[in-house]
């Protein structure tokens, strides 16, 4: 099974797994700047210049940052139920988690796209990826809210994923591991005939933002990585990382590392799109739900869709193209101009930049070195626009100051190097303490960054801040790039494990940001839109409490009538109509958890009670001088 040289991949491989977290406290304040409080301070009642927004990873959710503060504005939960504000509890918010799997209330969270025209961010939306059980979220940004999360069918781990195109036409994603398509019991030695990868482009409405998948490309069984779509003159163009074009299906760390390159992968998605809609792919039965939030009942619905559209290379050529790519690569970036794309791979010790020129010219000359199931290879020297010698190692990601620079995390050597994309000199290296994976600059990978800032996300944390016990938060450093040289200016602790981040001018979003929800456009069909309209009600063993909240009281307050084995549905409506006055509610032994309903929404919580007697409810968020009397009892009896 090791046919593999197994001593040499030990030491590059070791050190990947163990990455050197050399650099001392020491280091960290020789390279702070004397104005780092300066340039990081936000005082109170101020606001930070950008919103940052960063994947959960593990956590599943989002967390919104402020910078240059670092301070936390606020977690947007996603992917996982978040008892906090009872999303995945109420009723209303329940369909969200629905999946071809069943109803699913973890994940993975790892890329944070924003939405973009010709581009640039929009301010109108923000896309995420659940890893783990193959789903894409969409935030409202006027909302903070989840509003929409998409299965992608028939693919495993979707990692390589939200990745937009130039005017949020499509997001892009492609399987982090390949499976048998469509799945079936088949021996796992049987990897190479049987299992297979897909590259899937999910549709974009311009106007509604909602999505839908358009089609998936059936590509060879490797592990697709990492993704970023052309713009500019690349417009029209996906490129994505694979590793393990070896197809090991064991010992991934060994057997998935013994060619000296993997493959990237290029997309000319107009041509894939032009197949699609001139019915040149294949209709396959599957399986995926859709699950949406109508904005104004506040309610999500699920729907299973059922037939998705396969586009095969080896049938449809011009369509995708393969060039080779240094050993194990992670990350995929576009520069600004569209011109230059970065590769590189973790165990090699340069990077390789492509041209898309380049790459255009290899295309049209075909030049091209054999092929893999009819995808033909392009000739690496021919679409290379050259080599960054020696920068650091263990390179991941890169991102763009609009100013011809890029900056790219070194995973095992710890640092930031800031480098000339042009003339591929490196400018500059400053520690992270310690390994940073992604690393984002406010508009980073747009064509017009807005630079400034750089955060470095890094994967271990150690002694950058008070123990913890043996669970530490993971780290994020921000640098100031306005000079020649990155200076580090603050550390902040993040929630989860943030992968990636986007960040973006806050007056881009703050001037749209919802306040509360209008009492007269809530279409809840269980809303109470007076206190007049709150009321008890019964249908069989379902019993509807129509309930109000208003400083400082809950109506009704004294609910009796119940009987063991009735399902309660409480439904509290939020009667305020100013900012900032949720209510929120628990009843006792709630085997759930709470609402916290937003001004002039509905919101459900199913309680099944549990012995006769009389049990209290109370407000959860303390909204008034009278928040303590915000309360009542409901009485259970005997059946
Ligand atoms: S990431 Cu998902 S393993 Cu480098 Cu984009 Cu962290
Ligand atoms: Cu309403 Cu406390």
């Amino acid at each position: 099974m090791m046919k593999a040289p197994f001593h040499v991949y030990s030491v590059l491989l070791l050190a990947l797994a163990v990455s050197l977290t050399s650099c001392s406290q020491q280091n960290a304040t020789t390279v702070l700047e004397g104005n780092a409080a300066e340039l990081t301070y936000v005082a109170p009642g101020e606001y930070d210049e950008f919103y940052a927004f960063m994947s959960g990873g593990y956590s599943g959710q989002i967390t919104a940052y402020g910078l240059p503060s670092g301070r936390l504005l606020k977690e947007i939960p996603v992917f996982s139920v978040y008892p906090e504000n009872g999303y995945g509890f109420s009723e209303e918010s329940k369909p969200m988690f629905n999946t071809s799997y069943g109803f699913v209330p973890w994940d993975d969270s790892h890329h944070i796209e924003l939405s973009q025209t010709d581009g640039e961010f929009d301010g109108r939306w923000l896309f995420v990826n659940g890893n783990n059980t193959p789903r894409i979220a969409r935030v409202d940004l006027t909302t903070f809210e989840t509003v929409e999360i998409l299965e992608i069918p028939d693919v495993a781990g979707l990692h390589c994923a939200p990745f937009i195109t130039e005017n949020s036409e499509y997001l892009v994603s492609g399987t982090r591991f390949s499976v048998p398509i469509p799945q079936a019991d088949v021996p796992i030695t049987s990897f190479k005939e049987n299992f297979k990868g897909l590259i899937n482009y999910v549709a974009v409405d311009q106007e509604s933002g909602e999505m839908s998948l358009a089609f998936q490309i059936e590509m060879p069984g490797f592990n697709y990585d990492l993704a970023r779509n052309g713009k500019g003159k690349s417009h029209g163009w996906s490129f994505l990382t694979t590793y393990n074009s070896e197809q090991a299906h064991t010992l991934l760390e060994v057997n998935a590392s013994q060619k000296d390159k993997d493959l990237l992968a290029i997309i000319d998605w107009k041509k894939a799109e032009e197949y699609f809609k001139a019915g040149r792919g294949t209709e396959r039965t599957t399986s995926y739900y859709h699950n949406q939030l109508d904005e104004s009942s506040g309610i999500a619905a699920s729907t299973e869709m059922t037939t998705t559209t396969i586009l095969d290379p080896a049938e449809l050529p011009d369509m995708v193209y393969f060039i080779p790519v240094p050993k194990s690569p992670h990350g995929c970036d576009i520069d600004p101009t569209g011109e230059y794309i970065v590769g590189n791979g973790k165990l090699s010790a340069d990077m390789s930049i492509y041209s898309f020129d380049k790459l255009m010219a290899t295309i049209e000359a075909k030049d091209f070195d054999g092929d893999i199931n009819g995808i033909p290879i392009l000739n690496y020297e021919s679409g290379l626009h050259g080599i960054l010698k020696k920068p650091g190692l263990g390179p991941l990601h890169t991102e763009f100051d609009g100013k011809g620079n890029a900056y790219t995390t070194f995973f095992i050597s710890s640092e930031v190097v800031k480098w000339d994309v042009e003339k591929l000199e490196i400018l500059d290296r400053q520690s992270t303490f310690y390994s940073p994976g992604h690393l984002t600059i406010p508009g980073g990978e747009t064509k017009k960054p807005f630079g400034k800032y750089l955060v470095a996300m890094n994967k271990i944390t150690k002694d950058r801040y008070l123990p913890t016990g043996p669970e530490l938060a993971h780290s994020a450093q921000l640098f100031d790039i306005t000079g020649d040289k990155m200076k580090l200016i603050l550390d902040f602790p993040t929630k989860g494990e943030p992968h990636y981040a986007q960040a973006i001018p806050a007056s881009m979003i703050q001037p749209n940001s919802k306040k509360f929800y209008a009492i007269e456009e809530n279409t809840h069909p269980y809303a109470s839109l007076g206190e007049g309209q709150a009321k008890v009600t019964r249908e069989g063993n379902q019993v509807h409490v129509y309930m109000t909240a208003i400083r400082s009281h809950l109506a009704p307050d004294n609910i009796e009538g119940i009987q063991m084995g009735d399902e309660v549905y409480f439904h509290l409506t939020n009667l305020e109509q100013d900012w900032d006055v949720p209510h929120g509610f628990a009843v006792q032994g709630a085997n759930n958890a709470e609402l916290l309903v937003m001004p002039g929404q509905t919101k459900t919580l199913k309680w099944e009670p549990f012995r006769p007697g009389v049990f209290a409810f109370y407000c959860t968020d303390f909204c008034s001088a009278l928040h303590q009397e915000m309360s009542g009892y409901v009485r259970v009896s005997p059946k």
